[in-house]
């Protein structure tokens, strides 16, 4: 008999820790960060016991500095097909397709992460993952040269692969195999100094996409950076630099508002990193910038609507002032932005009257009405017989990624190419489809009211 599995949660949660010890090893600046975040969250909540005591009630108050989400970048389709498995022991399924091409970054895109509200409220932990884009670069040589480069490469240890495989077939993992996985799934993430290939080679690599030469220099998908959550990224932000951290331009997402939403992020600049490259025997060093860290403040989901009215402003504010990378119109985009962004509702009654953002919806408690099962929420709501909470985004959003991406590879000119959505492509890669992002809030959102339709009808 098997001893009792693991939650997939509770392996979640052992891997994210395990990543999180690892990654302030490898880069110490992002250790740096992760006090800063931690003392700003405290002193957040010491200013605002309001705060406090929500988040307590959500049971979130000691998890909070916590790290949100991390990255990888993959070569080749059947890396992508594995990690579906490997995240899948942990609970962590693809949400959303991200085409970066449209950003000058030779990939596209998903997220792994917990569906349910309970797996999310435990652990929300999350990898934005990346799939290289050969096919988007001019130099067949390279191509064919890059492609064999990662065809050779096996970036999962046998004992990984062998406990992936008993998870399907057992139906999870018990608690010593949930440890033995996690410690092998750790040898994919690990940074390795020693790259795949000559220095000749990276550098044609590196001319033709830093990202490019990212991917496939090395024996495995290192993990690029680690995200904890702030409860005051403006802060955060100013701060960094007193603490020797150089943060990027400007804050991704939206503006500061009363009534967050989406998603605001910001990073340090990526680190130069010595590299020793395989010229056969010889050691050869160099340099290799691409590991940082990251932070995010979460807001209100929006519905299809509330999406594309926040794309148009932030393509507005984008037109108008476009942010460089070497931060000197910073200030400039961002009162820009907070302008433009002032068309955008900002209470929560305009956001549900105009249907712009999801909800959750609770019964107060109060006596409700006899027709509490049929009635109009907002005749609910303003009889104080339920309420309305904002539901939280959980995913990500492709210009602030693209952000993120461009600012970590180097202030030199962004390189355009055309734009190639190709979701069709990505799915065949990750033998799976995608998951819509909205179908979930849309389902938690009725859910909940109906939930609390039949709690009134039975009060
Ligand atoms: C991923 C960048 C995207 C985010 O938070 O939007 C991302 C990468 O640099 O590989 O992590
Ligand atoms: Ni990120």
């Amino acid at each position: 008999m098997t001893d009792a599995f693991l939650s997939t949660d509770a392996i979640r949660t052992l891997f994210s820790r395990a990543m999180s010890v690892m990654y302030r090893n490898e880069v110490p600046a992002y250790g740096t960060l992760l006090d800063l975040v931690q003392e700003i969250n405290t002193r957040v909540l010491a200013a605002d016991p309001q705060e406090r005591a929500r988040l307590q009630n959500l049971d979130q108050l000691e998890r909070i500095s916590e790290e949100r989400h991390g990255a990888i970048r993959l070569g080749t389709a059947a890396e992508l097909a594995t990690m579906r498995r490997l995240f899948g022991v942990m609970g962590m399924y693809p949400v959303g397709y991200y085409d970066l091409s449209v950003a000058g970054v030779p990939v596209h895109s998903t997220a792994f992460r917990p569906l349910e509200d309970a797996a999310l409220a435990r652990n929300p932990f999350r990898v934005f993952t990346s799939l290289l884009r050969l096919d988007l670069l001019d130099d067949a040589a390279l191509r064919q040269e890059a492609a064999r480069v990662l065809d050779t490469r096996q970036i999962y240890t046998a004992g990984c692969l062998e406990l992936i495989a008993k998870a399907e077939r057992q139906g999870g993992l018990g608690q010593t195999d949930a440890e033995t996985f996690v410690a092998q799934a750790l040898e994919t993430f690990r940074w390795h100094a020693h790259a795949n290939v000559s220095h000749a080679f990276y550098r044609r690599l590196h001319d033709a996409h830093r990202l490019v030469a990212d991917v496939v220099a090395f024996k495995g998908p290192h993990i690029n950076h680690l995200t904890p959550r702030t409860l005051d990224i403006d802060t955060v932000q100013r701060t960094m630099p007193q603490r020797g951290i150089v943060p990027k331009a400007v804050i991704e997402g939206p503006p500061a508002r009363r009534v967050p939403i989406l998603l605001r992020q910001t990073s340090f600049k990526a680190l130069e990193e010595p590299v020793i490259y395989s010229d056969g025997g010889e050691a050869v060093t160099g340099h290799h910038t691409a590991r940082f860290g990251e932070i995010e403040q979460r807001g209100q989901a929006l519905t299809p609507k509330g999406q594309a009215l926040y794309d148009r402003l932030l393509n507005e504010a984008r037109a108008a002032v476009s942010p460089r990378a070497d931060g000197s119109n910073g200030a400039a985009y961002m009162a820009h932005l907070a302008q433009v962004f002032a068309a955008f509702p900002d209470d929560l009654e305009t956001i549900r009257a105009q249907g712009l953002g999801y909800f959750r919806y609770t019964p107060t408690g109060r006596a409700a009405p006899a027709d509490a099962d049929e009635a109009d929420p907002e005749v609910l709501i303003r009889a104080g017989v339920l309420r309305a909470d904002p539901i939280i985004y959980e995913d990500f959003l492709p210009v602030s990624a693209a952000g993120i991406f461009q600012s970590n590879l180097g202030d030199a000119a962004t390189q355009a190419f055309d734009a190639h959505p190709s979701r069709a492509s990505f799915e065949v890669a990750l033998g799976a489809q995608v998951i819509d992002p909205h179908s979930g809030y849309a389902q938690t959102q009725e859910a909940s009211l109906a939930q609390a339709r039949m709690t009134m009808a039975r009060s």
